[in-house]
């Protein structure tokens, strides 16, 4: 085995990883389905359990030497009930888009209907868009926002009358919205159909008590870890324990092999992590950083989508600043603000090139900022967009961002 250290064997990668930490640190990241790990979970991701293979479940496994995996699994399985009020837990997804098709084939047959929300309308590829290999095996049937940004329950409620889906899908990744679920579960029972959310997005608002939860209601409701959360990149399914056996399946044989325990752990550490009070006040200053942009943008006169922010994210439509989504996100780059183009509603523009920018606060609450920091960043963010050729002005920008992110170490203990 080799013996030396990342450094001294391979400094390709070494400095990569180091460039990576400084970028972290010394950059805004305002990607709203990013977020920071704590110390104690990147110990446990970089840990000697990614050695082992442990197919099937705590307990019954198809390898030897899987009684430490199992506790580990077991905890992680065990906290997320207790976080969520969930019946049962599957925490082996590698991702969210296998842990959306694991769902689509445990429970539903092909060519089966699901109505799901549009992607440009803040829903997510997952969730039927036609460039999916899922869209040629389900019948997917697209709803959309109303002008005011809400999703119509009368138009869901005569969508679901007309197509009889099998399955009901909400939960979105560029929704700034909360979400009926009641409603949602009562148009699904009128026609017999499965109710599934997918709050990838707002996993950790809703463990913290800042947002509406599916999971007493819903039949299934999945995750990814890494986003709120604040967990290892992976994904997890909740569901009622009429349904368990049909999830753990399509999970295991059905999609996947072994599962990336090492991740479960770190993710384990997480749950633990959003048990605490702190958690809480944490997801409260999510919301409120997010507030605290919208008003600023809105004095700016921006146009945002669906009509501002009650989560995490905000939509906004920059065309009528004279920019693209993807001219706007370079020129934040240059700036050291990260941020991510976005379709907007119906977007006229391509999906390479649209009309919106997507931004959100988890990580920079993570670092500890709060609504003063968030003003100073949406005037940063109007001088980029209103500037955005100006590279004397991008580069001021920049300063500004590395002297703000300075005063909020992330990771001083990989400092080297
Ligand atoms: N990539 C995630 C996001 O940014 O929302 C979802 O796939």
């Amino acid at each position: 085995m080799n013996k030396q250290s990342l450094k001294d064997f391979d400094p390709v990668i070494a400095n990569a990883i180091k460039n990576e930490i400084n970028r972290q640190e010394s950059g805004l990241e305002m990607i709203p389905s990013e977020n920071f790990v704590s110390i104690a979970a990147l110990e446990a991701l970089g840990s000697v359990v990614t050695n082992k293979y442990s197919e099937g479940y705590p307990g019954k496994r198809y390898y030897g030497g899987c009684e430490h995996i199992d506790t580990i699994e077991q905890t992680a399985i065990d906290r997320a009930k207790e976080l969520f009020g969930a019946e049962h837990v599957n925490i082996q997804p590698l991702s969210g888009a296998p842990m959306n098709v694991a769902v689509y084939f445990g429970l539903l047959e092909p060519g089966d209907t699901i109505l799901g929300m549009d992607l440009s309308h803040g829903g997510h590829l997952t969730h039927g868009h036609p460039v999916t290999h899922m869209a040629k095996i389900f019948n997917f049937i697209r709803y959309k926002t109303n002008q005011e940004g809400n999703i119509d329950l009368d138009n869901l409620q005569e969508m679901a009358n007309t197509h009889k889906p099998k399955m009901i899908l909400v939960g979105y990744s560029a929704y700034s919205r909360d979400i009926d679920y009641e409603n949602i579960k009562r148009i699904a029972d009128s026609v017999g159909a499965i109710t599934m959310a997918d709050v990838s997005h707002i996993g950790g608002l809703i463990a913290g008590g800042e947002m509406n939860n599916p999971v007493p209601l819903f039949d299934v409701v999945t995750t990814t870890t890494h986003k709120t959360l604040r967990g290892a990149r992976g994904g997890m399914i909740m569901c009622k324990e009429k349904y368990a056996k049909k999830i753990d399946k399509a999970v295991f044989p059905g999609l996947q092999g072994g599962p990336h325990e090492n991740n479960i752990a770190a993710s384990a550490v997480a749950f633990k992590e959003a048990q605490e009070p702190a958690f809480k006040e944490y997801c409260k200053q999510i919301k409120k950083n997010a507030k605290a942009l919208e008003i600023v943008f809105k004095e700016k006169e921006y146009k945002i989508m669906f009509g501002g922010t009650s989560n995490h994210l905000l939509l906004i439509d920059v065309t009528p600043k004279g920019i693209t989504g993807k001219e706007a996100q370079q020129a934040l780059d240059k700036a050291g603000i990260t941020i991510n183009k976005n379709m907007i509603p119906d977007d006229p523009r391509r999906p390479m090139d649209p009309s919106g920018i997507r931004l959100g606060t988890p990580a920079l609450t993570t670092r500890g900022m709060k609504e003063k920091e968030m003003e100073q960043i949406a005037h940063m963010i109007d001088e980029v967009i209103m500037n955005h050729q100006n590279d004397e002005i991008l580069e001021k920008i920049k300063q500004q961002t590395e002297a703000l992110a300075k005063q909020f170490p992330l990771y001083p203990e990989l400092q080297v």
